[in-house]
């Protein structure tokens, strides 16, 4: 497993910190989440044979918010 940080812009409610929760979980691979509305980043835990970090980064980005 490895984890990364993600910092994401965009975020303003905890509305927008479970969609990106929710993205993320659904991501083949990962393995856990935690979003930081505070912080405006993500932790995520993920199987580097299942998921890459621009996997990640896509997803967050598909659910409208951006990876900085
Ligand atoms: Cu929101």
């Amino acid at each position: 497993m490895e984890t990364i940080q993600l910092n994401i812009k965009g975020m303003t409610c905890n509305g927008c910190v479970s969609s990106v929760n929710n993205v993320l979980q659904k991501t083949p691979g990962v393995a856990g989440v935690d979003v930081s509305l505070e912080q405006n980043r993500a932790t995520v835990v993920y199987n580097p044979k299942q998921a890459n970090p621009a996997q990640l980064k896509a997803a967050i980005e598909d659910a409208g918010y951006d990876v900085i």
